[in-house]
């Protein structure tokens, strides 16, 4: 394998860290599950326009590819290789009063963590069988869900086209096709395996087999955070209890996307910001100064709409769950705060 030469015209942080002598180092590793360099760069190879570029295999991945990924994680989470990666989903700490209580600005809550099974290689290069086990054995676990938690599984096989296409638009349900995923081997025998659980109400819902075997959420209309954190961790522990997790003592939860690792959770609000969205740089400047990240409607690498913005917490390695969701809740109390000021002037 040669170096890759695209990687000069990438931004990406991969760009940034896999220099010459990091690839000369790594380029003839490879993992228990023969996951290599040239697989752990496939993604941020084919797409450079990539914010990362890199994708795990396994857990292994992270320390025989560390000298790289480990660059890629301290500077993305803003983390230290030696701090230890500390839960906490005590709802009780969690200080996160509606901060839109007359619902001008705060239009949905979303939070959701990723979870692998332990032992079981990562989406990048798992197995059909694999993949299909798992699909039976979380559906399983799901059906067995009592109370606000109960549900329905809805295997993206046979789902009809006008249902999938709904729950995409109405943001319950991932994308088919992203090219990220599709150059990371993610995509592979699309879209068996993969489906989507929720409730009644669509608050709570678990896909399967998307980016990472697992991604638990929990969401609604409005601003009440800490309704939706107080549910997650409610799904958080029935899964748990019947689930090992792959979980490292530096990493956190380990994830297929390094920025994902730690807490592997997002907390965002769907949010109407006309104003900072015509200021784009103080936009961005508050977002920097609270270590949340702007998005567009329709998930990653999508576009706002009707002004409205995705805000999220950036970091997810190094912070407990409980300071993941307050991140994001000071970012947006400042977001407010700022877009009151501006729709004054
Ligand atoms: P992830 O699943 O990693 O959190 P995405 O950015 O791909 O990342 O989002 C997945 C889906 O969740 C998208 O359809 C997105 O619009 C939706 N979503 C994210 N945050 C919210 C929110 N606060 N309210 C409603 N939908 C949301
Ligand atoms: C990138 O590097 O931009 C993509 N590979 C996405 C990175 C982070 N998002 C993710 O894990 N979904």
């Amino acid at each position: 394998m040669k170096f890759p030469k695209p990687l000069e015209n990438s931004n990406s942080l991969l760009a940034k860290y896999l220099t010459k002598a990091v690839f000369e180092q790594l380029k003839d590793k490879k993992t228990t599950n023969n996951f290599t360099l040239k697989d752990v760069i496939k993604s941020g190879v084919k797409n450079l326009d990539s914010g990362i570029g890199a994708y795990a295999g396994d857990e292994e991945t992270y320390t025989i590819f560390a000298t790289l990924l480990d660059k890629i994680i301290e500077e993305y989470h803003d983390f230290k290789k030696e701090d230890l990666q500390q839960s906490n989903l005590n709802t009780d700490d969690l200080f996160a009063p509606n901060p839109d209580a007359e619902g001008n600005y705060i239009i949905s809550t979303r939070i959701r963590v990723a979870r692998n099974i332990k032992g079981i290689p990562l989406g990048t290069i798992i197995s059909k069988k694999q993949r299909n086990e798992i699909e039976k054995q979380v559906s399983t676990i799901l059906k067995s869900l009592k109370g606000e938690l109960a549900g329905k599984y809805y295997a993206l096989n046979n789902m009809r086209k006008e249902e999938k296409e709904a729950l995409i638009s109405n943001h319950f349900l991932f994308q088919s096709g992203d090219r990220f995923l599709e150059a990371a081997g993610l995509n592979r025998d699309w879209p068996n395996g993969r489906g989507i659980f929720h409730n009644n109400d669509k608050t709570f819902l678990l896909w399967i087999n998307e980016e990472d075997h697992l991604r638990i959420i929990s969401m609604q209309q409005g601003g009440d955070i800490k309704e939706v954190f107080v549910r997650l961790v409610k799904a958080i522990e029935k899964m748990q209890q019947k689930i090992d997790f792959a979980y490292h003592k530096h990493l956190g939860y380990i994830t297929t996307c390094p920025t994902n690792l730690g807490t592997a959770m997002r907390a965002s609000v769907h949010i109407k910001l006309p104003n900072l969205g015509k200021n784009k740089e103080i936009f961005q400047d508050i977002a920097k100064k609270y270590n949340v990240q702007i998005r567009g409607i329709d998930g990653e690498h999508s576009k706002s709409k009707g002004s409205i913005y995705d805000i999220s917490n950036k970091r997810r390695l190094g912070i407990s769950e409980v300071q993941c969701v307050q991140d994001m809740y000071r970012g947006v109390i400042a977001l407010i705060k700022k877009e009151k000021e501006l729709e004054r002037n």
